[in-house]
């Protein structure tokens, strides 16, 4: 590896500052390639840091003008200055102002941190280390200061000058320039500043607090966008008005703004009062969104706001303490979909996506724990494990302790820590206090990576008339740890007697249960006076993130999906039973045999199709397979992706033949009637319908191809049109051609349709995908500086396109290989994530292994690799 291999940073060598900063004033010269930025910095030694320490701020591209302290001047001898930092070696021993100017390019800032440019407006992203970027500063998460910042830009291009906090001035600049004056009175960490100015359109509303505050709320976007903008803004207000009640956390400000963008890292930013969105998160219309997006777009909103308190309020001491505010606030955010959707189909679906990304993540050579101890580039950390494992992590903490004292323990934190930059440490001990459980070993959940197996064997003695269940705890090594300890597992459990109800748990001669914390390598339970032999539910609600292994018959778990009262366990069990079935066929296939038929799995399917069944995106969930990629976990090596592909599309096909009536029935059942609604009943509708479509199309089969095409021509609503051209899609046809070109020709000078369409076609499980994806990309809409579009196609092909990403002639790599070597210096952030494809590159079988290892080993040999790129091609091949 070329790149030069910067020191990593360690969470055992945390120091606090040796310099504080009270205060921060801001005065941002607007200009399109020259941005002047002075900054009046009121510093202090710290007293926890070192004596005489030299004072170091951090850059990142930056050019100094000019420096003074206390208003003399410095002199270039007095500084050691780089773009990367400037070092005053002998500063004040007493509080002190710095006045530092710097000139920024905005225009050039292609890697979208710092200050940039988005369609000709200027926007920051300063998470994790951008605001270093805009000026130097001590530019880590435990330095909090109170901003004020006054913005001056050209009033015809830049009309809307928005930062942080409350609007306390505005007037003329003379020559056609103006300013603003924004002062934030909460001490924040630099990652939380923003600014934006530009000619944007707004839709405006207001929030009353539980206190009686009255809030302005304002949602920015590109004129003529502003009818998109009404969900978000709705979504504002269920958020602010749920953080209240669930959590009792009332908004700080008097004013909370949205801002949309089109170029975008990630999803949105949650500055404070001032949240910047990736666009394709905030703008939805009937005519532009499927119910996926009005979905995405309240949960994503709920987030950034729920950070206020989880992040903004109370923020991290150091970014190894990511998941304090990640975690949290994801767990905030599921929570706040649940109440708002339905509780059940939540659970599913985020399960369904920490298997699919965080469990692949805790299998490969990118593990890491919850709370990593080392990295090497801090954006590289943004990961499922600390988002969504993280989360996990908060809900089993609830599950073992309970409703009451985990809201208790919520109140302590907010009431302990407001104000203050904290650990994991803390946070738990909050926790501890209000229980008076003891966490040391739960915290393990934070230190170690790989996700814990739990074996369970299970034993019932009529005589005795108990029921013995043996559970046996391991966590696989992960890079860097070789050794695991027991974690508290809780498991959360039922005993389903033969008439489909739950037994009463005895354990010891007492009522036990339902929550048993698995501590020690093995546990045994022996529950008593049970009369008949029970079907166990295991894990309840996934009560854990933990990888099962049970000796559970398949007829106990067909007698479960239709007996638990338990709704995720219902739906695990015909999902376990399914991906028995797939394993098997896998086997099936590459041995040249043909799959056996499972005529008990279309029985536990059928049920989704059920006109009784009322929750129509329940069964929408219960009717969807395990994934390609499900199988090749369970598999775990010597895959092959398109033996899986072939064992799937073999089940689809059967469920087809033996289901053809029903798929039938409910597909005409659930056509739509009234206007679009993109409320969770009707979208659950939509989805199921679209379940039963996919199966009736499945194997190609002409009837479903025409019902396809005949959905897609006659859409009334995005998610019809989208959900029909991704069911054609998967199979080449005629009618797939015209639908494809069809949408091109009406939808295609959308930015975020055209994603739409990128995306159907890099997910085609086709051989020619990978010919088009290159034609895409070299065609009008396609712009690589715009990570959506990258992300669309060529995110899409390389980590949701199992068979074409890993096609046996190793094209596939080396295709998303290039488009990473072609972004390695535009944009690094983009490049990184986009290796994420490789994450599990080792459980391949060896031919595409050699092939994907090779194409790392290419990007390892390249010059001037990133920081970004070279972290996650080390880590990949380690
Ligand atoms: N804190 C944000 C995530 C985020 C992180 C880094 C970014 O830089 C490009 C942008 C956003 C969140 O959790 O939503
Ligand atoms: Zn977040």
């Amino acid at each position: 590896m070329r790149a030069e291999d910067p020191r990593p940073v360690r969470l055992a060598e945390y120091r606090p500052s040796d310099f504080l900063i009270d205060a921060v004033e801001l005065d941002v010269m607007l200009d399109p390639t020259a941005t002047r930025v002075t900054a009046r910095l009121r510093l202090r030694p710290n007293p926890a840091g070192r004596d005489n320490a030299a004072l170091t701020l951090d850059g990142d591209d930056l050019n100094l003008v000019s420096a003074a302290i206390d208003g003399d001047p410095l002199r270039v001898d007095d500084l050691d200055v780089s773009p990367s930092s400037l070092t005053i070696a002998n500063p004040p021993r007493r509080p002190f102002e710095l006045t530092v100017t710097t000139l920024v390019d905005p225009s050039a800032n292609t890697k979208l941190m710092g200050l940039y440019r988005s369609n000709g407006a200027y926007c920051t992203q300063c998470e994790a280390e951008g605001f270093r970027r805009i000026t130097y500063f001590l530019d880590r998460p435990d330095v909090l200061a109170v901003y004020t910042i006054r913005i001056e830009g050209s009033e015809a291009e830049n009309p809307v000058l928005l930062s942080n906090g409350n609007l306390v001035e505005t007037g003329a600049a003379g020559e056609g320039r103006h300013f603003a004056v924004w002062h934030d009175p909460h001490p924040k960490p630099s990652y939380l500043f923003a600014l934006v100015a530009g000619d944007l359109g707004v839709v405006e509303d207001q929030f009353v607090t539980m206190g009686g505050r009255k809030v302005t709320l304002k949602v920015f976007v590109e004129h003529g966008k502003e009818d998109r903008a009404v969900h978000a803004m709705e979504s504002i207000k269920a958020s602010m008005r749920w953080d209240e009640e669930a959590f009792g956390r009332e908004y700080d400000l008097d004013v909370f703004m949205v801002v949309a963008v089109s170029y975008f890292n990630m999803g949105a930013m949650e500055n404070k009062g001032l949240n910047v969105f990736n666009d394709k998160y905030v703008l939805a219309s009937p005519e532009t969104a499927t119910d996926g997006d009005y979905a995405n777009i309240e949960a994503i909103i709920a987030h950034e706001y729920f950070h206020n308190w989880t992040g903004n309020r109370i923020t991290c001491r150091d970014w190894f303490q990511l998941c304090l505010k990640e975690g949290l606030t994801v767990f905030r955010d599921q929570e706040f979909t649940a109440d708002m959707r339905s509780r059940p189909v939540k659970r599913i679906s985020d399960v369904r996506g920490l298997r699919s990304v965080q469990f692949a993540e805790d299998a490969g050579p990118l593990a890491h724990p919850v709370r990593p101890e080392v990295y090497a580039e801090i954006n590289n950390f943004y990961t499922p494990t600390v988002y969504e494992k993280g989360a996990e992590v908060i809900r089993m903490l609830k599950t073992w302790i309970g409703g009451d004292a985990f809201r208790a323990g919520m109140d302590l934190y907010f009431d302990r820590h407001d104000g203050q930059a904290c650990t994991i440490e803390q946070f738990i001990a909050c926790f501890a206090e209000v229980s008076g459980r003891d966490f040391s070993q739960f915290l393990r959940w934070y230190s170690q990576a790989g996700t814990p197996e739990v074996r369970i064997a299970t034993a019932y003695d009529a005589e005795a008339r108990t029921f013995t269940l043996d559970a046996a705890q391991s966590t696989p090594a992960t890079p860097g740890q070789h050794t695991k300890l027991p974690v508290v597992i809780p498991l959360a459990l039922g005993l389903v007697g033969p008439d489909g109800r739950d037994m009463p748990l005895v354990v010891g001669g007492a009522p036990a249960g339902p929550v048993f914390a698995l501590t020690d390598e093995t546990t045994r339970i022996v529950f008593e006076n049970v009369e008949q032999r029970p079907a166990p539910s295991l894990f309840r609600n996934f009560s854990a993130p933990v990888k099962v292994v049970s000796d559970i018959a398949d007829d106990d778990l067909l007698f479960l999906a239709a007996h638990d009262s338990d709704p995720f366990n219902r739906w695990q069990a015909a999902q376990t039973v399914a991906l028995r079935h797939l394993v098997a066929s896998v086997a099936a296939v590459r041995s040249g045999r043909e799959p056996a038929d499972e005529p008990r799995l279309a029985e536990a399917l059928s049920r989704a199709f059920d006109p009784a069944e009322s929750d129509c995106a329940y069964a929408a969930q219960i009717a969807a397979l395990p994934s390609e990629g499900d199988v090749a976990r369970e598999l775990g090596e010597d895959v092959d992706p398109d033996a899986i592909h072939a064992a799937r599309g073999f089940l689809k096909s059967a469920m087809r033949r033996r289901l053809g009536p029903q798929l039938l029935a409910a597909y005409e059942r659930l056509a739509e009637t009234g206007p679009y609604s993109p409320d969770a009943a009707s979208a659950g509708r939509r989805a199921l319908k679209v379940a039963a479509l996919d199966l009736l199309a499945a194997g190609g089969e002409r009837d479903g191809i025409a019902r396809a095409h005949a959905l897609y021509s006659g859409a009334r609503n995005m998610t019809d049109r989208v959900m029909a051209l991704q069911v054609l899609s998967l199979h080449a046809s005629p009618e797939r051609e015209d639908a494809l070109a069809d949408f091109a020709r009406v939808y295609g000078q959308d930015p975020l349709l055209l994603d739409k369409w990128f995306v159907i076609q890099a997910s085609a499980p086709l051989p020619d995908t990978i010919d088009r994806v290159e034609t895409l990309m070299a065609s009008p809409g396609f712009d690589i500086r715009n990570p959506n579009r990258v992300r669309s196609l060529i995110g899409t092909f390389g980590a949701g396109n199992p068979t074409q990403f890993n096609r046996p002639d190793g094209r596939g790599y080396a295709f998303v290989a290039g488009v990473v070597a072609e972004l390695n210096a535009s944009n690094p952030q983009v490049a990184a994530r986009l290796l994420g494809a490789f994450r599990t590159w080792r459980s391949l079988e060896p031919q595409r292994r050699g092939k994907a290892e090779a194409a790392l080993r290419g990007l390892a040999d390249m010059p001037r690799l990133s920081a970004d790129v070279a972290d996650i091609v080390r880590r990949a091949l380690a």
